[in-house]
């Protein structure tokens, strides 16, 4: 794999933070944009300290600035995370979601196009899907998204697509359950792992929607770091369209929990809530054409993940 520059939007984020320190550690040159509106730059600590990397602390709504950026550093590709993340905010606040989710696509598309970058990696993720119920999910099932947040993403995927007339290649990248070190547990709405972690520590009682048999397919970030990494650098071409990033693994909320317990076997019982409304009762990824295409497959068990999390130790240099 020869070394890169690439850009990546949303750097100082859950998921931009550690895939600059995955690319960084592969040896590529980065350039992080992020205005700090979510991200932090505490998380770009490590990254900071190396002199292949370039902080941008920029909007990217300013075309200009993309142009510029993909110019100055002879960007081979963009990796474009930013947005807004919350499901339930971009619901809520439809014309941020439009502005962040869906017009920042086109500024980062056209950036590329002027300034003649070939790739752009899109955040997509499994909201696009929705309720669709075949599982596990392949890329060719059918997109349903049941919110704002998924429908931005879908047309961002559907958008990018016109950009093969200039010879670029778009993929989009579709996040299952992601979560690990960074993510932020304070609001409701955050990724359950983030909110049990933050429960278990302080020993407090966690509460499950449901009877706790929902399924969900959890990737570590750094797998989905490592993935990013490995989509933006590949050489050759690369088939433009949606790659599940997912284990291939369906796991019950009840076995999630059991690792938590595990590691916390005098916690509070936890407390039974009724479903969420709107709950998607499984939700599994099928990994093969990412296996396929970029050579990816997750690597980080669940079990191996949440230690890791919870600052066990054995397993830190799995990364
Ligand atoms: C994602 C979105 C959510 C909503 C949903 C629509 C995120 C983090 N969440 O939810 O906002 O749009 O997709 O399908 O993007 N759970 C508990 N206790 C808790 C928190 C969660 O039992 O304190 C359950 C929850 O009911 C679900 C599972 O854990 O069954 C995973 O929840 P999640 O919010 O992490 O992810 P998901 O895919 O349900």
């Amino acid at each position: 794999m020869k070394n890169c520059n690439v850009i990546v939007t949303g750097a100082a984020g859950f998921i931009g933070s550690h895939t600059v320190d995955r690319l960084l550690k592969e040896g590529h040159t980065v350039i992080g944009v992020d205005n700090l509106s979510t991200g932090r730059l505490s998380n770009l600590a490590k990254a900071k300290a190396n002199p292949r990397f370039h902080f941008v602390r920029a909007d990217l709504m300013e075309p200009e600035l993309m142009v510029r950026l993909c110019r100055e550093h002879s960007v081979d590709s963009i990796i474009h995370l930013a947005g807004l993340v919350s499901v339930v905010e971009a619901q809520n606040k439809p014309t941020d979601n439009f502005t962040l989710n869906l017009h920042a696509t086109h500024i980062v598309g056209e950036a590329a196009r002027t300034a003649g970058v070939h790739r752009v990696v899109f955040a997509s993720s499994a909201a696009t899907y929705g309720d669709c119920p075949e599982m596990p999910l392949t890329e060719k099932a059918q997109s349903n998204p049941l919110s704002l947040y998924g429908s931005a993403k879908l047309a961002s995927e559907k958008y990018l697509l016109g950009f093969r007339a200039y010879e670029m290649e778009v993929i989009f990248t579709r996040y299952f359950n992601v979560y690990g070190p960074r993510q932020d547990p304070k609001s409701p709405y955050s990724g359950v792992i983030s909110i049990f972690s933050d429960r278990f520590s302080r020993g407090e009682a966690i509460q499950i929607f449901g009877d706790g048999r929902q399924t969900r397919d959890f990737i570590s970030v750094f797998d989905v770091a490592r993935a990013n990494c490995l989509v933006a650098t590949k050489e050759g071409a690369i088939q433009s369209g949606p790659m599940n990033i997912c284990t291939g693994h369906s796991r019950q909320l009840n076995e999630m929990v059991g690792i938590f317990q595990d590691l916390f076997p005098n916690s509070p019982k936890p407390v039974k809530q009724p479903f969420r409304s709107g709950e998607i009762l499984e939700s599994c990824g099928d990994p093969s054409y990412a296996a396929h295409t970029i050579g990816f497959r997750s690597e980080i068990t669940l079990e191996e993940g949440i230690r890791q999390l919870m600052g066990v130790r054995e397993v830190f240099e799995l990364v």
